[in-house]
């Protein structure tokens, strides 16, 4: 099998009741490069169907390469803007163009043109860094008719969001402002700009304005490869976005995923009134295993995102439809976890599961104290204090993916520690111990969750699949992904377990966990041969 990767999901968005995903897809071998756009379809984000290649280079606005972008519905129809690469004397020459489909009545929109005589939509313009000047988000459409773009650049080492005006979607203008900027943040790739309802879990279309909505500023940066976001303001009239007092698109910021999660894009699904996050999974193995194994990246589950009642973070679940792959049920009733046990999830089909956890800590008695020097820094505290070291109030959680020994296992825990009188409560992704494959990187992950122990029950969801675990902490206030690469846990070698490493008992109120099994990917061809 030839070596292929996938990298950045591009333009998702739902048309006919059909969900498009196109995604970044490298076809050069065992280095990222000859990047196409990739597509498939599903009527459910969950059992999927390839397709050809949707966009490939082709024309001098884009012959070197076809990057990010995304799509946007103008009076109904769906447009894509992306990135092309030209040949010019610098290697790497940036402009924007556009595609549309091909024929409308297509179910599956499998053919898209690009209008030569429009493109490059969006040339290079003298001021911008002809090789920092990409990823187009999703435009929206203000009170006064006119679209906006924002695409990812900077200006020295400052990161910048340039926005663009059009009347016609063919014709743009550049505004002399850009919509937001940061100092020393490097450059931004893949912006995301979108409103959040104040109230409710429903998303918003990304052209609504108004009291009823705040915005979120997505920024993949790439000095750092994580995604940071800000909850903030969009004045339409002077199109600016302002944080919020005290969120920064920078290290300290907020991210839509601890671990392994890049390039994210959301959508709206206005059949299902929902705002749909999609985000690149990375490997952790070494490139040399990921040329064995003939492949490398995937996407994140697709999940729902919305304002957290706080309305300082957003929230994440996996979207509902996920739960059309479980199968067996198995569940453990309420008990106490004493410090120091181990408790089996029995049953299961351990490397494939779906696993629900409720903690209870209401009367926290010994707590740790909390070293200042973590508080800039959570990962530090979680590489540092690993699931093996014990605690007071924790380390507790789940071990997944474990072997017969315990010579693997990646755990995803919780420790509560006291700072000046009051509880903070970490999540981590210790991964440490994850395989006996040396060459991984096996970082482990962390971070804050805010949320109040004596108050509310601490909520854990594991997706556990082969090589990943993402987990949902705190309702979805704070999620990890991480990749991992057993050896002797897999398939039905694989164990889950419930544990408490800290001195002080943890209440488990309830834990349901499901065997899931595989969702159906199809190729098109495949599809017509069996009719
Ligand atoms: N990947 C694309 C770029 C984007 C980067 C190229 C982010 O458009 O900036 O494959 O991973």
């Amino acid at each position: 099998m030839a070596y292929v990767e996938l990298t950045d999901p591009n333009g998702p968005m739902i048309y006919n009741g059909i969900y498009h995903l196109f995604y970044q897809w490298s076809t050069s071998g065992s280095v990222w490069g000859d990047i196409v756009w990739a597509h498939a379809t599903s009527t459910d984000l969950v059992n999927w169907i390839h397709h050809k290649h949707a966009i490939v280079p082709s024309e001098a606005f884009d012959i070197e390469g076809v990057w990010s972008g995304s799509v946007t519905f103008v009076q109904g129809k769906p447009i894509i803007q992306y990135t092309g690469i030209i040949k010019s004397n610098q290697w790497n020459y940036q402009v924007q163009d556009m595609a549309v489909p091909k024929d409308l009545s297509d179910p599956y929109l499998i053919e898209w043109v690009k209008p030569v005589e429009h493109n490059p939509v969006i040339a290079h313009i003298e001021g911008i860094n002809a090789s920092a000047f990409r990823d187009p988000t999703t435009a929206w459409q203000g009170p006064d008719g006119v679209w906006r773009v924002t695409i990812g650049s900077k200006v020295e080492n400052d990161g910048v969001a340039f926005l663009f005006r059009s009347d016609d979607f063919i014709n743009w203008t550049k505004a002399e402002q850009p919509l937001h900027s940061a100092k020393d943040t490097g450059m931004w790739e893949c912006p995301d700009f979108f409103p959040v309802a104040v109230d409710g879990i429903e998303g918003v279309d990304t052209s609504v304005i108004g009291p009823s909505v705040k915005h979120v500023f997505k920024v993949s940066l790439d000095d750092t490869k994580h995604d940071y976001y800000t909850i903030g303001t969009y004045d339409h009239e002077k199109d600016k976005y302002t944080p919020d007092e005290g969120s920064v698109d920078k290290d300290s910021g907020l991210k839509f995923d601890y671990g392994k999660f890049y390039a994210s894009k959301t959508f709206f699904d206005n059949e299902k009134n929902r705002r749909v996050l999609w985000g690149w999974v990375t490997e952790s193995s070494s490139v040399e295993n990921d040329v064995k194994k003939g492949w490398a990246g995937l996407q994140a589950v697709p999940r729902t995102l919305w304002l957290a009642e706080n309305g300082k973070q957003e929230k994440q679940w996996p979207v509902e439809e996920l739960k059309q792959l479980r199968t067996k049920r198995v569940s453990l009733p309420s008990q106490v976890l004493a410090g120091g046990s181990v408790t089996e999830v029995p049953g299961l089909t351990a490397s494939q599961a779906d696993v629900d956890v409720i903690f209870e800590l209401p009367k926290l008695e010994d707590v740790g104290i909390m070293d200042p020097s973590w508080v800039d820094n959570p990962q530090l505290l979680c590489s540092s204090m690993p699931a093996s070291v014990k605690g007071k109030s924790g380390p507790f959680g789940l071990l997944a993916l474990a072997s017969k020994n315990f010579e693997e296992q990646t755990a995803i825990f919780f420790r509560v520690f006291n700072h000046q009188n009051k509880y903070v409560v970490f999540m981590c992704n210790d991964q440490s111990r994850s395989s006996l494959e040396e060459s991984n990187d096996k970082t482990t992950y962390g971070a804050f969750i805010d949320f109040d122990p004596e108050h509310d029950k601490l909520y854990l969801r594991s997706l556990i699949d082969r090589s990943i675990v993402e987990s949902f902490g705190a309702e979805g206030k704070v999620v990890i992904t991480a990749r991992v690469y057993p050896k002797l846990a897999i398939d039905n070698e694989a164990q889950l377990f419930v544990f408490n490493n800290g001195t002080e008992n943890v209440k488990m109120s309830n834990l349901e966990a499901w065997s899931m099994k595989k969702a159906e990917i199809m190729y098109l061809e495949e599809l017509k041969t069996s009719d």
